[in-house]
């Protein structure tokens, strides 16, 4: 008798290929997977965690050879009884197999990340971890695989728990002052109280400060690409990409749209953004082009302002930006650069690589390791600055000298936002948001 019910996907990434995972999750999973294969081992009863191999058949007709594991209930992802299909990476034949499964009563496909939300709900993992997972599929540099494996790993969630101790303890110590409010006992005095809550809001800055650089981590260093017409902004996007990705020629407003392409150096993702050359235009298309080259310069997090070394003549100024002024061209001219500055040549390839490494230098301390503190993402980041703003609340109401029982109150909103971060707290709403974004068989 099946209660609950029964989650099948395709666990590998669709297509063609050697072999393919069909994952399922619920109790009852072995025996409804077991119906299908003809395995004599599998008659006489089956170990958990072992490979069968078997054909795979439905109604009298093979479908394919295929192994099978089965997992024990509270010693698989989900935590639930599992089992996992391998087949041929054909679509037909995983096509045949999750057909034939869900027509079994109480099976039925699993939505997008629901087997991770399972574990989650498991108590096999807390959101922060959940949230790793997908981090770490989706991750494009070696840098954003560390931030989400650490993640992952627990990292997070045990500083996490640091705060959230340093929280109940404190709550824990006032409620025990109101116990015995009757009494004349010694309460503990109203600056040690408040130092309590600053050391909770020191280790909550040191995240809401940490977001910058685990941005970086994880979305990598967004590279603006800008400056007049013509000085090479597009040579030198291709240069980076080691490709003819961009157009070149030498009519000035060539490039009038901003291409983002992504490279890797020193194992961090760099987002470059070849942007149209800014100058005054009559042209509809051309203007719209110049306004977005604006844009990516607010965002980004390093701007490289490329200069035509055979005409440096009113260079426009770029304030407040971290900014490399890369003279192109050197070919035709060499120049003496001063610091923050850089000679390349787009037509030789001279300069190129020292300026990559520049371009990570600049934004990146060279001897960063990750902490778990980086947090990148945003949701993390809006709920600790809101758990911070409730510690700012309990210390108003200390110098107020309002009672215990206020303090507490706000000690535990603090406490309420912050369990939003780990899933304590979280509405569903927002939990089947963070899941939704997973892929089908994650
Ligand atoms: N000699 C020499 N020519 C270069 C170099 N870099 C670019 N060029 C030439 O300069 C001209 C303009 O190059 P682009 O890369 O299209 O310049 P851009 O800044 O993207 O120009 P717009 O898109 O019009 O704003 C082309 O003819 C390139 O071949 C270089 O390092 N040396
Ligand atoms: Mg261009």
């Amino acid at each position: 008798m099946i209660k609950e019910t029964i989650i099948a996907a395709l666990a590998s990434a669709p297509g063609r290929a050697g072999i393919s995972v069909i994952r399922l999750s619920g109790k009852g999973s072995t025996e409804i997977v077991k119906e299908f294969l003809t395995s004599k081992k599998l008659l006489h009863g089956f170990e958990y965690n072992k490979l069968y191999f078997s054909k795979f058949v439905n109604e009298g007709e093979f479908i394919d050879e295929v192994t099978v594991v089965f997992f024990e209930e509270g010693h698989s992802y989900t935590g639930e009884e599992s089992a996992e299909i391998f087949c041929h990476g054909s679509p037909i034949i995983v096509k045949r197999i999750l057909e034939a499964l869900y027509e079994v009563k109480g099976v039925r496909e699993a939505e997008p990340g629901e087997f991770t939300q399972r574990r989650f709900m498991n108590g096999k993992m807390d959101l922060v971890q959940a949230e790793a997972v997908i981090d770490l599929i989706n991750s494009e540099s070696d840098a954003s695989y560390t931030a989400s494996k650490e993640q992952l790993e627990g990292g997070l969630s045990e500083e996490l728990k640091t705060i959230n101790k340093m929280l109940i303890d404190l709550i824990s110590l006032l409620e025990v002052e109101l116990d015995f409010a009757d009494e004349d006992l010694e309460f503990t005095p109203k600056q040690e109280i408040s130092g309590k809550v600053d050391n909770a809001l020191e280790v909550i800055a040191k995240f809401i400060q940490g977001y910058k650089t685990g941005r970086i981590f994880k979305d990598g260093i967004k590279v603006a690409l800008v400056g007049e017409v013509n000085v090479g902004k597009s040579s030198l996007m291709n240069r980076l990409l080691k490709s003819d990705r961009v157009i070149v020629t030498d009519i000035a407003g060539t490039t009038r749209d901003t291409i983002e392409e992504k490279i890797e150096v020193q194992g961090y993702l760099l987002r470059l953004f070849d942007t149209a050359g800014i100058r005054e235009t009559s042209d509809m298309i051309e203007s719209e082009g110049i306004s977005r080259s604006k844009k990516i310069l607010e965002e980004a997090d390093i701007v490289l302002q490329v200069i035509d070394s055979t005409n440096v003549d009113n260079v426009p100024q770029i304030e407040g930006k971290n900014l490399i002024k890369v003279y192109n061209k050197c070919d035709l001219k060499d120049l003496s650069v001063g610091e923050g500055s850089i000679k390349i040549s787009c037509k030789t390839g001279q300069g190129i690589d020292e300026l990559k490494d520049l371009i990570v230098k600049s934004v990146i301390d060279e001897d960063l390791t990750y902490q778990p503190y980086y947090i990148s993402n945003l949701r993390h980041l809006n709920i600790l600055k809101e758990t911070a703003a409730q510690l700012d609340q309990a210390k108003v109401s200390i110098n107020e000298s309002q009672t215990n029982e206020v303090v507490i109150l706000d000690l535990r909103q603090a406490l309420d936002s912050l369990g939003e971060l780990t899933g304590e707290t979280t509405s569903m709403d927002i939990i089947n948001n963070i899941f939704g974004k997973f892929c089908i068989g994650k």
